[in-house]
């Protein structure tokens, strides 16, 4: 039974439980709700890079920092699409746009926008967007145009927010969560681990976003890339077991939910990459980058596939269990 009434306290004891435990109890769930060892294979393409206004502390696009990042104005559809086809042929079945936007605005570009998003869509490959915050009327065109999913991240706790990010605030992000839930649009919503928060931090954003009046059909759980130029460059290295045990406690939360291991993978063997999996991760970013950082190849991971057993999730696999009904007791 899918539950949005978790408390702080519950969340706390789960993502406190010994490891060993809690992945054990995570790959249970995950084996009742999901089918083992399929994969959700997603490939990102930075549409529009750097130059962003916004100062969020661990982003290289943003135009503050200096990090080598050049600007590049908004691409044209048909390169778009060229690299749709690439990552559809490599077996991607997700393509996720993105733009270093801090809103959209009405304007040529979004009309652009749209136009790769229906292209995208015609070729069979379910289409996500993260172009910063919308309003209702952009999302319901979004969404006309065939959008299938929207990604916008929460990064951390509401608490901790206002130390990363300054020019935007939690309750905009959920604004823009909200507007995307009512244009019927899927929801791609997670956060970032690494940043300096506590582990009240992430115990917070798990429990916001695990209580929205309905899960986030995918929840990314990235570990910061620690890029020089950002304010976050010389924090520590995200612990491999620290991502295990968010992927596991979200997975616990979200049973039916795709969890996403995001940013950070490249920087991970095959062996910690498989305990994410087991731990309930069932998603993956593949390509040479993620938006601006190094990813693992294509080649390398078709051999981790190979080597693990995985299979990749199919297109437009039917996402009704997280639509279920959410029940006030527990399941
Ligand atoms: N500008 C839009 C926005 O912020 O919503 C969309 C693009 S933005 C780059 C998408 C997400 O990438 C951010 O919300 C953040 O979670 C993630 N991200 C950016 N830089 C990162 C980094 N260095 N390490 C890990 N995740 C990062
Ligand atoms: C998400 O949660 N992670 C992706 C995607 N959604 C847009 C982005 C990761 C970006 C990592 C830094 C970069 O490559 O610029
Ligand atoms: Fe801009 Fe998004 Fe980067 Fe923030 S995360 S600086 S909004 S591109």
């Amino acid at each position: 039974m899918l539950r949005n009434n978790w408390t702080i306290e519950e969340i706390r004891a789960i993502y406190d439980t010994p490891l060993l435990d809690l992945i054990h109890r995570a790959g249970t769930l995950h084996r009742e709700y999901n089918t083992i060892g399929e994969v959700q294979v997603c490939t990102l393409l930075s549409i529009k890079t750097g130059g962003c206004p916004e100062d969020c502390a661990y982003c290289p696009q943003a135009a503050r920092y200096n990090t080598g990042v050049g600007v590049q104005a908004l691409m044209k559809k048909e390169e778009v699409l060229e690299y749709a086809a690439k990552a559809k042929a490599a077996g991607s079945t997700r393509f996720c746009m993105g733009a270093a936007w801090r809103e959209v605005r009405d304007n040529k570009d979004f009309d652009r926008v749209l136009d790769m998003v229906k292209g995208v869509n015609e070729m069979g490959m379910e289409v996500c967007c993260t172009l910063g915050m919308l309003n209702e009327d952009q999302a319901k065109r979004l969404s006309d145009a065939g959008l299938y999913a929207y990604n916008h991240n929460l990064d951390t706790s509401s608490e901790y927010y206002s130390e990363i990010i300054s020019t935007r605030t939690y309750d905009d992000r959920l604004k823009t969560l909200d507007n995307v839930r009512r244009a019927g649009v899927t929801v791609c919503c997670g956060g970032i681990i690494g940043l300096g928060e506590t582990h009240e931090d992430r115990i917070k954003m798990l429990h916001t976003l695990s209580t929205l009046p309905q899960h986030p059909e995918s929840v990314p759980i990235n570990a910061l890339v620690r890029v020089k130029g950002t304010p976050l460059e010389n924090n520590p290295k995200v612990d491999v077991w620290d991502m295990i045990r968010m992927i596991a406690t979200a997975r616990i939360l979200m049973p039916a939910t795709m969890v996403r291991l995001s940013a950070g993978r490249a920087d991970f063997s095959q062996a910690e990459q498989a305990l994410c999996f087991m731990a309930g991760a069932n998603s993956i970013f593949t390509g040479e980058k993620l938006l601006t950082t190094p990813n693992p190849s294509f080649e390398e991971d078709n051999l981790m596939f190979e080597l693990l057993g995985l299979k990749p999730r199919v297109a437009f696999k039917d996402e009704t269990a997280v639509k279920g009904e959410l029940t006030a007791e527990q399941g």
